[in-house]
């Protein structure tokens, strides 16, 4: 999918005066809504801010397989199972397509893995929250997949290629996940009393924390506007918290469910949902490392890690092994 031929690090310096050229043709060709690839000039600071998201993005993909394997053994029936173990292995999958397309900016999956497991490196904060019940499973997959599929329809039109071709696969299986959870959702509500009160409890856990998903407000968005101006993101963040309220409202209303926001009302004027005031200090909180899970998700990653060395070790000298057999066999033809 992706050129072999990296970029160097020593292309990795600071924007010169003389740049400034080839900085206004670059934005001409964003402007054009061309792709840039990876051998392409392009600023610093434009593939840093990329080598950030995509490898948050990547890190949010792995760890967030840890909330929803922990169900994998107690999913109620073999369907269920089939379903769950098939999500959690396409949240992998998404990971290494993204941690694949980050490499394309010059930096190493190792060392991307490395911020991660040293905690210098970011991974979205909902998943810092613990999956109490089944109803969980079913309320990640409406809410949290929901959420991501709102924020990265538009990533598939991002300025860099790589990120925008990856987005487009992961987009479809995010379709996927986002109805099996819904229909979770639906046969729990359907069900009996002490079901439905399940899912409402779960939506009671996972509203907040799925607005937050999005990022902090507009006007406290450290990245957004330079983000927009490079076409990485196409809307802000507050915009595609409002498109997701607004299309998610009524599929919980269908659901007979009730939302722990008292301040939602629909404004006919605008034809939008308004809602209550997000708890900005919760989620510093949880970006901060005191989430409810953070430590015990950095512990798990952190033994995953470990105990998979010998795969890693493995691979390499099978490599060198095939390396070695390879060269042998063209010093005897
Ligand atoms: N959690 O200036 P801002 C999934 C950080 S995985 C933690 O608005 P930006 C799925 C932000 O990084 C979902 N940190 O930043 C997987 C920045 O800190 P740094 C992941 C957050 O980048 C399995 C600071 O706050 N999706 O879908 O312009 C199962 C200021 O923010 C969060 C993606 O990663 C957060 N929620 O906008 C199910 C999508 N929000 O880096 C589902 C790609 C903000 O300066 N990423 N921060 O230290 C994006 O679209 C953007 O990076 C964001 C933030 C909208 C998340």
């Amino acid at each position: 999918m992706y050129t072999q031929a990296l970029n160097t690090k020593e292309t990795l310096r600071p924007v010169a005066p003389e740049d400034m050229e080839r900085e206004a043709r670059f934005q001409a060709r964003i402007d054009a809504e061309e792709k840039i690839e990876p051998n392409d000039w392009m600023p610093e600071g434009y593939r840093r801010t990329l080598a950030r998201q995509i490898s948050q993005h990547a890190h949010s993909e792995i760890v967030g397989m840890l909330p929803e394997g922990n169900w994998i053994t107690r999913a109620p029936t073999l369907r269920r199972k089939a379903a769950l173990l098939a999500k959690v292995q396409d949240e992998g999958g998404h990971g290494l397509y993204l941690y694949a397309a980050a490499e394309t900016l010059g930096i190493s999956r190792e060392e991307y893995v490395e911020q991660l497991l040293s905690g210098r490196a970011k991974y979205s904060s909902i998943f810092n929250y613990p999956t109490l019940t089944w109803a969980d499973i079913g309320a990640i997959g409406w809410l949290v997949d929901g959420a991501a599929i709102m924020n990265q329809i538009p990533l598939c039109r991002c300025s860099y290629g790589p990120y925008a071709r990856a987005m487009i696969r992961i987009c479809k299986e995010e379709s996927f996940h986002q109805r099996q959870g819904y229909e979770i959702m639906l046969t729990l509500c359907r069900g009996t009393p002490e079901q439905k009160a399940m899912a409402q409890d779960a939506l009671n856990r996972w509203w907040w924390p799925s607005l937050m998903m999005f990022g902090p407000s507009d006007k406290d968005s450290q990245h957004s506007d330079q983000s927009m101006r490079w076409k990485i993101k196409r809307f802000s963040n507050d915009e595609l918290r409002q498109k997701f309220v607004d299309a998610t409202v009524p599929q919980g209303l269908y659901l007979g469910l009730t939302f722990p926001d008292p301040d939602l009302k629909f404004n006919e004027a605008t034809g939008h949902w308004e809602f209550g005031e997000i708890d900005w200090s919760e989620f510093k909180n949880v970006i901060a490392g005191n989430g409810p899970c953070n430590k015990q998700r950095m512990k798990q990653r952190r033994k995953a890690h470990e105990e998979g060395a010998w795969v890693r070790e493995a691979a390499l000298a099978y490599a060198q092994k095939r390396k070695a057999r390879r060269e042998q066999r063209a010093q005897a033809a």
